[in-house]
């Protein structure tokens, strides 16, 4: 039997459903888990979606979020637990403690690094996003998709690609989205919800961050540190790693962008981004973290600066033995 079939056959015969995904979760890991519950509320099953703390104010917009619980809210039990979005279980992060060892996982995704830790595992790297990765399935259970689950599923495959950009847009991704659209997605109203969303300080912000941009490599590694408080003073509001990404492709000749965020003294989050050949989940990997060929990140128990230097000095390597 399919991984695929086994997941519908789990679904058919539980009740109770729990729905995880990643710490600090981004708009793919959100909509596939609102999908998802929408798909299981459709065949009458009881579901319960959990993150590890209360959700963005960033993500206010998207239809039905308040449904997500916060882990310190969460109380119950359940039959099956579904993870979505994640390379490996230990990015559930506290989540973890509620997971029961002696109950099945469905592992949903489409990380390059999946690390396959559920009984039933539907991971297809080739996929732009875990969105992208539902709607197949679906299709393969022959759900009907409602005009809220095409919306999530949008939503999703829109910020995966970073609209539609990023290598992992295929013409799969374009075809799904196209069904998407019929299904009576705003493309527009989305688009707005998601990416229109600054204030004059935000990009007052970022203005001065962008200033702090370090170039290496004749302007192909494009580097940026941000101090704890600035992200923090931002990260209810906007997605600020996102719109810095956003400025630092528009780069000619960017091949690897990293973004260092200071957590604490002694802990800083490494966000990297390619927009060439080079695979940013064979960095990440060198620090115990995951993701994509395009888009990766680790986390590294590191004051700043030694971060900063260790983390180079791989891009270096892959850059300088690495020419167009
Ligand atoms: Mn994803």
């Amino acid at each position: 039997m399919t991984p695929e079939k086994k997941a519908l056959a789990l679904i058919r015969q539980r009740s109770r459903f729990l729905i995880v995904t990643h710490v600090n979760p981004d708009l793919d890991a959100i909509a596939s888990q609102l999908a998802l519950a929408a798909y299981l509320k459709g065949q009458g099953k009881r579901v319960m979606v959990v993150h590890e703390k209360p959700v963005s104010s960033a993500f206010c917009f998207v239809k039905a979020v308040n449904q997500i619980r916060p882990l310190a809210s969460f109380f119950g039990d359940y039959d099956a637990a579904i993870v979505v979005d994640c390379g490996e279980l230990g990015r559930i992060g506290e989540v973890r403690s509620i997971i029961q060892e002696n109950k099945p996982i469905v592992n949903i995704d489409h990380h390059y690094t999946n690390e396959f830790f559920g009984t039933i595992n539907i991971v297809d790297p080739s996929a732009s996003s875990t969105a992208e990765v539902l709607f197949s399935l679906l299709q393969q259970w022959d759900a009907d998709l409602s005009k809220e689950i095409a919306y999530y599923l949008y939503l999703g495959i829109l910020t995966d690609t970073g609209s539609f950009r990023y290598q992992s847009t295929t013409f799969r991704t374009h075809h799904i989205t196209a069904q998407l659209l019929k299904l009576g997605v705003d493309p527009v109203k989305i688009y707005h919800d998601v990416y229109e969303d600054l204030k004059p300080k935000h990009l007052f912000d970022l203005a001065r961050i962008i200033q702090k941009v370090k170039y290496y490599r004749q302007g192909k590694i494009a580097c940026v540190s941000l101090p704890s408080g600035m992200l923090k003073a931002h990260q209810k509001e906007v997605d600020l790693k996102d719109k810095i990404f956003s400025f630092l492709r528009m780069l000619k000749d960017v091949e690897v962008m990293v973004i260092f965020s200071q957590e604490s003294t002694r802990k800083v989050r490494v966000n990297l981004r390619s927009a060439g050949s080079v695979n940013v989940a064979a960095i990440a990997q060198k620090f115990s973290g995951g993701g994509h060929k395009a888009a990766s990140g680790c986390t590294l128990e590191q004051p700043l600066a030694k971060a900063q230097k260790d983390v180079l000095a791989q891009i270096f390597k892959k850059v300088s033995s690495h020419e167009r």
